[in-house]
């Protein structure tokens, strides 16, 4: 029986004495072995370790506390004293398992020991890990090296990461899908093609010398809190901030700084956005391209009184390409065109163009709003448009933000993990291992998907995450997810990814970051890559959940002995003993970026990899920066102008990461104890025959010969814009279609998915 939401507007800031309390309940709940003030002590501190949620870039002179409330809860999370025995195991089959819910299952704490499925008696059983690697590595000599997946989630560090893409080139495929491919990967299509770098441009310390800030699609209160640090700065140094989302989210509103006193005694928050726009699902080109109009409108206007220009006229004809017809465009894109898809008014549009027009240095930041949508990458490259006709790239204050997922998502693509075999240094990796790379490209994770489907994938290796549920089309691919062959799960903590099990199947439990990880030379430091392309080393401080854990470069190496012939030139147990070897070798694959990478490791706020845009440097097919023209107003579905067709949104609450579901507070939306809900505007509600508080089914509108449709599901009124419904990921994943994905990058438009609703009074 589903519990019923409770929704109560929430009129509290974000941070504030409400992030405070949500903290110490969560610390008493996990019996954490970690405490606030170890935390203070640890968390992203030099000498300590890197947080485990966000990828947010980490300062060279830290506050007193750097971390936020869900960066702690991810923490308690991990450093719970709560465990996963093989006695649990013993008591529950997996069956039964398979109807716990996410927060039940990884609440039983952190898996202890090696497992293996026993189909005979349907329980995971304990194995030894001399076992487990003998078994997956006579399994893995077997298949065909094309049909199986290395599947990697982006918490892992940059040395297991290289270590992992060397394990499957030297088995002999580029099949690296990568949690990136649903979230991110539309960033690294959009942003070579128009400015030639797969990462932002932007640097913590341009948030310092900013002038204007625009925010699409991202949710900075609950999935990158310590960047309120930086927009309460600039707030107060009256920096307007513009933001289009279509809820009102409370990080982007209001925000009081747990760590000022005197803020925190008064409770007067600091207002973050100083103006606020709705656009409905998938309208963000529309709102894009009225802004544009609007600074042209200006620039005619300077122009005919004699006044300095609005467009930066030197930068676009030294920098860019194809203004011109960029210019045609917007011009030729009415008003009404604008207005009607996008559901803003040219008011408010016009007043955003005056203040990004007013402002010598712009920073934009955008999230999954725009990167999880059919036409994803135009909305990347409109935003990159809009940059460019100031001149917002490659200056101190200026350029693009993507804020990324998986604390070290970046950092993984940096290395290798990368199913495109252009995008990988094959030749060095040559040279330097004494092997034939495969040149073909691999699976991303919608191919694997497909291919999973299709029944030609024989074995699945997950370094982390929690694939089945992430993915879209989860009936069908839980179905033919059993047909495999083998499955093996590298994790911390039980996962519905483990319950749908292969004909064989095994549970590798690892270490958490911030837990010691000793080898033959000492406890060793791990490294990653944040938002901002700065590299930072992480030492862990906490003592291991179980001794029978072993460390993913460890596993990974052992996977790749019982499974590789032995190469001399690949020294996995020198790398084990001595991570300061892997970077080494990631140093000698990549020279650019990693020089001298063991004597930068410590530098406060990490060291950045170079990024040619940063300079003005385009490495692009015109060698400038590029204005590309979006192939459509609206970067959704086409739904044919039909008013029962809803755009459903999927998303965060602040009390998950991902598909870890830490609690059923979204407290900073509102909403309590169940998250079967689907915010919707009330007109649509009662125009559906929807009663107030009441049950709802949603149906895929599209027809494909796929049913897709779930019940149970309770409507809260909520600011959101009609025809525009919003419901959480990843409970609503069954509703997506697999072939419903971003053009070009294939991450899955999980933003806006075709529904229609009906009561559902049982
Ligand atoms: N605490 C916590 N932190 C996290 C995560 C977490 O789950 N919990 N996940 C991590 C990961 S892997 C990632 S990728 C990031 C995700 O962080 P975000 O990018 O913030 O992702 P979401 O919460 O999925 O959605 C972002 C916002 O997009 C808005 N939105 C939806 N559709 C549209 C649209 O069409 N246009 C516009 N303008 N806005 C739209 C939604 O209302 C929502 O506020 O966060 C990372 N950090
Ligand atoms: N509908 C919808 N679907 C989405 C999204 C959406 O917005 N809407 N967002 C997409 C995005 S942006 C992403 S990034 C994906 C996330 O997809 P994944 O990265 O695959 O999923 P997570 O939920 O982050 O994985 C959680 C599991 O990772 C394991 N784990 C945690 N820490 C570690 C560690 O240190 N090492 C190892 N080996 N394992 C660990 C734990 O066992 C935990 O259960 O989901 C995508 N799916
Ligand atoms: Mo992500």
């Amino acid at each position: 029986m589903t519990r019923r939401a409770r929704h109560k507007t929430y009129d509290q800031p974000t941070g504030g004495w409400g992030s405070v309390k949500s903290l110490a309940r969560h610390a008493k709940a996990q019996k954490a072995v970690a405490t606030l003030g170890s935390l203070v002590k640890d968390h992203n501190k030099p000498g300590g370790y890197m947080c485990t949620s966000c990828a947010w870039a980490k300062p060279a002179q830290p506050h007193a506390a750097e971390f936020c409330e869900n960066g702690g809860k991810a923490t308690f999370w991990d450093l719970t004293s709560k465990r996963t025995t093989p006695d649990f195991f013993a008591r529950h089959t997996v069956t039964e398992l398979l109807d716990w819910s996410d927060f039940d299952l990884e609440n039983e704490g952190r898996l202890t020991h090696p497992m293996r499925y026993d189909a005979a008696t349907d329980r995971y059983v304990e194995t030894s890990w001399e076992q487990a690697f003998q078994d997956i590595g006579g399994k893995l000599k077997g298949y065909d090296p094309k049909n199986v997946v290395f599947y990697a989630s982006g918490r892992a560090s940059l040395e297991t990461s290289y270590m992992y893409q060397l394990l499957a080139r030297l088995y002999g495929n580029n099949n690296l899908p990568d949690s990136s491919n649903m979230c991110h990967e539309t960033t690294s299509v959009a942003l070579p093609q128009s400015i030639g770098t797969p990462v932002g441009t932007v640097l913590l310390e341009d948030f310092a010398q900013t002038d204007c800030i625009l925010s699409f699609g991202q949710n900075v209160g609950t999935n990158a809190p310590r960047l309120l640090h930086s927009l309460q700065e600039a707030r107060e140094r009256d920096v307007p901030i513009i933001v289009f989302n279509p809820l009102r989210e409370r990080g982007w509103e209001a925000f009081v700084n747990p760590q000022r006193p005197g803020q925190m005694l008064t409770n007067s928050p600091t207002q973050i956005a100083t103006q606020y726009c709705q656009p409905r699902a998938g309208a963000d080109i529309a709102a894009m391209m009225g802004i544009a109009r609007s600074v042209f409108e200006l620039d005619d206007a300077a122009r005919r009184a004699g006044r300095e220009r609005v467009l930066d006229e030197a930068f676009i004809a030294e920098h860019t390409h194809g203004f011109e017809a960029f210019e045609a465009r917007v011009r030729a894109t009415s008003w009404t065109e604008i207005e009607t898809t996008s559901g803003l008014t040219r008011a408010a549009l016009e007043a955003a163009g005056a203040t990004y027009a007013r402002a010598k240095a712009v920073i934009a930041i955008f999230g999954m709003g725009l990167t999880q949508h059919r036409l994803g990458v135009d909305n990347v490259q409109m935003l990159i448009n809009l940059l460019l006709m100031r001149g917002n790239l490659g200056k101190p204050g200026a350029g693009i933000c993507p804020v990324r997922g998986h604390s070290n998502v970046q950092g993984q693509r940096t290395v290798g993990i990368a199913e495109k075999a252009k995008l990988v240094p094959l030749d060095r990796l040559a040279a330097q291992y004494g092997f034939e790379p495969p040149r073909q490209d691999g699976l991303n994770t919608v191919e694997a998907c497909e291919a999973i489907a299709a029944g030609t994938v024989q074995a699945f290796i997950g370094l982390g995450g929690n694939f089945v549920r992430a993915i879209p089309e989860r009936e069908l691919m839980e179905r033919t997810w059993r047909d495999m062959d083998l499955s093996v799960q590298i994790a911390t903590k039980l996962n519905r990814t483990h319950l749908v099990t292969a004909r064989s199947t095994w549970l590798l439990p690892t270490l958490v970051r911030s837990e010691i990880d000793a080898q033959a030379s000492g406890p060793q430091i791990v490294t990653m890559e944040d938002s901002t392309t700065c590299i930072h080393a992480s030492h862990g401080r906490h003592r291991p959940a179980s001794p029978h854990l072993l460390s993913e470069p460890k596993i990974v190496a052992e996977i790749a002995k019982a499974t590789l012939a032995p190469n001399p030139m690949v020294p996995w147990d020198e790398w084990v003993a001595d991570y300061a070897r892997v970077r080494d070798a990631i140093e000698e694959t990549f020279p650019d970026d990693f020089h001298d990478f063991n004597r930068r490791l410590d530098i406060p706020g990490g060291f950045p990899r170079p990024v040619a845009a940063r300079n003005r440097k385009w490495e692009t097919d015109t060698g400038k920066a590029n204005f590309k023209l979006p192939k459509a107003l609206s970067a959704s579905f086409d739904d044919g102008d039909d008013p029962d067709i809803l755009r459903l949104i999927t998303l965060r609450s602040n009390d998950q990461f991902n598909t870890t579901v830490y609690g059923y507070a979204d407290r900073l939306r509102g909403i309590h104890d169940s998250r079967m809900i689907v915010m919707i505007n009330a007109l649509d509600r009662e125009r559906l025959g929807v009663a107030k508080g009441g049950t709802l089914r949603l149906t895929t509108a599209v027809d494909d010969g796929l049913s897709r449709s779930m019940g149970g599901f309770q409507a809260i009124d909520y600011d959101i814009p009609r025809g525009t419904v919003a419901a959480y990921f990843p409970e609503c994943n069954p509703l997506i279609p697999l072939w419903h994905y971003a053009e070009e990058s294939k991450t899955p438009a999980a933003k806006s998915v075709p529904v229609r609703i009906s009561p559902d009074e049982r």
